[in-house]
């Protein structure tokens, strides 16, 4: 990369009579075509990383600063009076849906800022994640034509390197959008578009379709088959092309991340590969496979744990259908040796007549890892605990890391630069520099505690243009940013803000220090409860900022459309961060360190990665309440939440205010309160949203108290910051380079 010559380019841009989009174009090409020049070095051996969400988020302004000139460039269009903060309006690409997304690009940016050779592969949706807002409070969903207005400037169509993709009823052709990742190398995502006829074209049109039908689920598949085959038969093929067929030497050339079990079908479609075209046996195949492939967990929730009908998968993928069945039984083979019938059962690949993706992961994969300790453990001790006593040794963690370039440096300019001014600029690539910072020293907290003030008011003001909300300036500012989802407890935080409401207009709360809770969230359009969740919240934001007695005290902001972009914003100008879920469900969470690096305590469960984090910047510096793992089993054994209620009268006010007239209801408050006290698809109270609210409380009327001593507050918040080295995805990507991946 030539730098002056691209800042050359960049000073001879003229920008008169010129629109936004096209010096949005003009810049990102000129970047673009530098990047393209850049040699590259053929690696050794390749991650192959697929994914069916990559949540990219705005490429401008981080391609910048990866490029070395986004502060030079800023100063080069400000003497033409041209504004580059005027980009802050494209759109993200936003082809994912939460936090495996993200996942996916950080962990692409990590992997080039390292030098290591890492290629992702998935879709490139025409809708990205749809867009929200509400009306009435309510969520309403518009498709996200993310290319529409910006175009996609930092790809490159491949239209040379397109494959066809077989269907037993259509063949696609998948052609290649490749966008380089700038780092130390210069890695590739390729996303795959779907072309041919109209009913092929839709394969690659949405992220996630709904899977309630049997039409629905057909197109999960297709999508599952399409971006795996393509990428498979790309990456056999290449491999042939350089090493003929010595299929042995496979793996010394590839390595393949399965990000969750969306791309499972690559398996099937090696060994189809391996044995129809290359004609190897079925056995020596296998063999290849579980040296090349392996798998990284993200959930244990059961609904989000892949299962397809065989009979769905037969018509329109019969081979693959037979593949999987042949590896099935190859699989029972291999274990009926030895293995327990509970175990095998455990493990099988076809269960019921469908496929359990996982299982099929699980058997062929090296490596099978999860997010955080407490979610590999769990991994190991119920959903694959069969496989784990069989083949503990495959078993690792891998706790799961963010990008600060993205996450601190970009989003964060004022906490970085005054990094670099105490301890120079290493600690741009070597986090653990942090650590040399005094977080007792006075200079330095004040210091920090001025640019925390700066990124509140950033925030507010961003809040005010986006929702026409003015935040109170002094306020405490607490976060709960997330997908929506029952688990994760959004809900309790709606109650708490209730309860605290409801003393505050009592005068029971003489010292309380104004506090601001701000929700992003987006929830999945046919999940209703979370969308009744989304209602209650903005019914509670309405409330209590229209009552004059509490509003200067107490303030609730749901932001709409919450995406990378609006992360941005929200995590440095935050205080404190809520990550809530109920002990053993949040596999890790990746929200809750970015908050961490930019120097937000975490008020939290027990869960997730919450454990490291506190484990790093001490228990004293943060906020840990309510139930652990091991407790939840023996709770729930005779947990009744409507007694609970009943006998901590303060919930029981809150929980009356679901159906007392406190608010006007059209359903969706009905719809909470059986949740929380009715048998529905879970038991009542499933999450124990009650059960731990009151331990909430007074986690926050802590957090309230202690935030008036600022100084002592901001050291617990420094700490944070300084202590998060462990949760940079480069730790994470060095882990899988060497555990999993073998390239050290
Ligand atoms: C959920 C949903 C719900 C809406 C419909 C589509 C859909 C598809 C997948 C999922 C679950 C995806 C799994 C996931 O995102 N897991 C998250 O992975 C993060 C990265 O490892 C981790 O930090 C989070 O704890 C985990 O929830």
């Amino acid at each position: 990369m030539n730098k002056e010559r691209l800042l050359e380019k960049l000073k001879l841009t003229d920008v008169n009579g010129k629109t936004v989009r096209a010096l949005y174009t003009e810049i990102s090409k000129a970047c673009m075509s530098e990047i393209m020049e850049t040699p590259q070095k053929a690696p050794a051996k390749t991650v192959s990383y697929f994914s069916v969400e990559f949540l990219m988020g705005r490429m401008f302004f981080n391609n910048l600063m990866a490029l070395g000139v986004l502060d030079e460039a800023r100063e080069i269009f400000e003497e033409k009076g041209f504004d580059l903060n005027c980009f802050e309006d494209v759109e993200d690409a936003a082809l994912g849906n939460g936090g495996l997304g993200r996942l996916a690009a950080c962990y692409l940016d990590s992997a080039a800022n390292l030098g290591y050779p890492m290629c992702g592969y998935g879709i490139r949706y025409k809708y990205g994640l749809f867009k929200q807002r509400f009306e009435d409070g309510r969520q309403i969903e518009e498709a996200d034509d993310w290319l529409k207005v910006w175009g996609d400037p930092w790809s490159v169509r491949r239209a040379n390197e397109k494959i066809d993709v077989v269907f037993k009823d259509m063949t696609v052709t998948a052609v290649p959008y490749d966008m380089p990742i700038y780092g130390k190398r210069i890695n590739t995502l390729r996303l795959f578009q779907a072309e041919g006829s109209p009913e092929a074209e839709k394969i690659s049109e949405y992220l996630y379709p709904a899977d309630d039908t049997e039409e629905g689920k057909l197109l999960r598949i297709r999508q599952e088959y399409f971006f795996s085959a393509a990428a498979v038969g790309q990456l056999v093929k290449n491999f042939v092309k350089k090493n003929g067929r010595n299929f042995d030497r496979f793996p010394e050339a590839h390595v393949f991340q399965l990000n969750d079990t969306h791309a499972v079908f690559a398996v099937a479609e090696f060994l189809r590969l391996l044995t129809a075209e290359y004609k190897l046996t079925f056995s020596h195949a296998v063999e290849i496979a579980k040296k090349t492939f392996n798998y990284t967990n993200h959930t244990i929730l059961p609904e989000a744990l892949e299962c397809w009908d065989v009979k769905l998968v037969e018509k329109i993928l019969p081979e693959i259908a037979h593949m999987l069945t042949r590896l099935h039984l190859h699989a029972k083979r291999e274990w009926d040796m030895s293995y327990p019938v509970e175990d095998t059962t455990e493990m099988s690949i076809v269960r019921g007549g469908r496929f359990s993706m996982a299982n099929v992961a699980v058997y062929i994969s090296g490596r099978v890892n999860g997010v955080a300790e407490i979610h590999s453990q769990i991994l190991k001790d119920r959903l694959f605990a069969a496989a784990y006593r069989h083949a503990p040794e495959k078993f690792l963690n891998v706790t799961n890391g963010v990008t600060p370039r993205r996450w601190l440096m970009l989003c964060n300019s004022e906490l970085a630069d005054f990094y670099d001014e105490s301890l120079g600029l290493k600690w741009r690539s070597d986090l653990e520099e942090l650590w040399q910072l005094r977080c007792t020293n006075a200079d330095n907290l004040s210091r920090f505690t001025a640019i925390k003030a700066i990124k509140k008011r950033q925030l507010a003001e961003y809040i005010e243009k986006r929702e026409g909300i003015k935040l109170l300036p002094d306020a405490i500012y607490v976060s709960q940013v997330k997908r929506l989802h029952e688990y994760k407890r959004q809900l309790m935080t709606a109650l708490a803000i209730l309860y605290l409401y409801f003393d505050l207009k009592d005068g029971k709360l003489p010292d309380f220090t104004p506090m601001v809770f701000i929700f992003g969230a987006k929830a999945a359009s046919g999940y209703k409860r979370a969308k009744a969740i989304i209602k209650f919240i903005n019914d509670i934001a309405e409330l209590v900022n229209g009552d004059e007695e509490v509003n200067a005290k107490l303030q609730v902001v749901f932001v709409q459309n919450y995406d990378v972009s609006y992360a941005e914003k929200i995590i440095p100008g935050t205080d404190v961060s809520l990550q809530v879920s109920t002990a053993g469900f949040e596999a890790s969470g990746t929200g809750n360190m970015k908050f961490m690096m930019n120097g937000a305590v975490t008020l939290g469960t027990l869960d997730g990665a919450n454990i490291e984090i506190v484990q790093a910047a001490g228990e004293e510096n943060n906020y840990i309440f309510g139930a652990t793992v091991e407790e939840i089993e023996r709770i729930k054994e005779n947990y009744d939440p409507s007694e609970f209620v009943e006998q901590n009268l303060k919930i029981k006010r809150v929980t009356d205010a679901l159906t007392d007239g406190t608010f006007e209801d059209e359903g969706e408050l009905k719809e909470i309160y059986s949740s929380l006290f009715e048998q529905t698809y879970n038991s009542p109270d499933y999450y124990l949203v009650l059960y731990d609210l009151p331990k909430y409380l007074e986690a926050l009327l802590l957090v309230n108290k202690e935030f008036q001593d600022g100084e002592r507050f901001a050291r617990k918040q420094l700490v944070n910051a300084t202590r998060s080295a462990y949760f940079s995805s480069d730790r994470a990507i060095e882990e899988y380079a060497e555990k999993i991946w073998k390239l050290k």
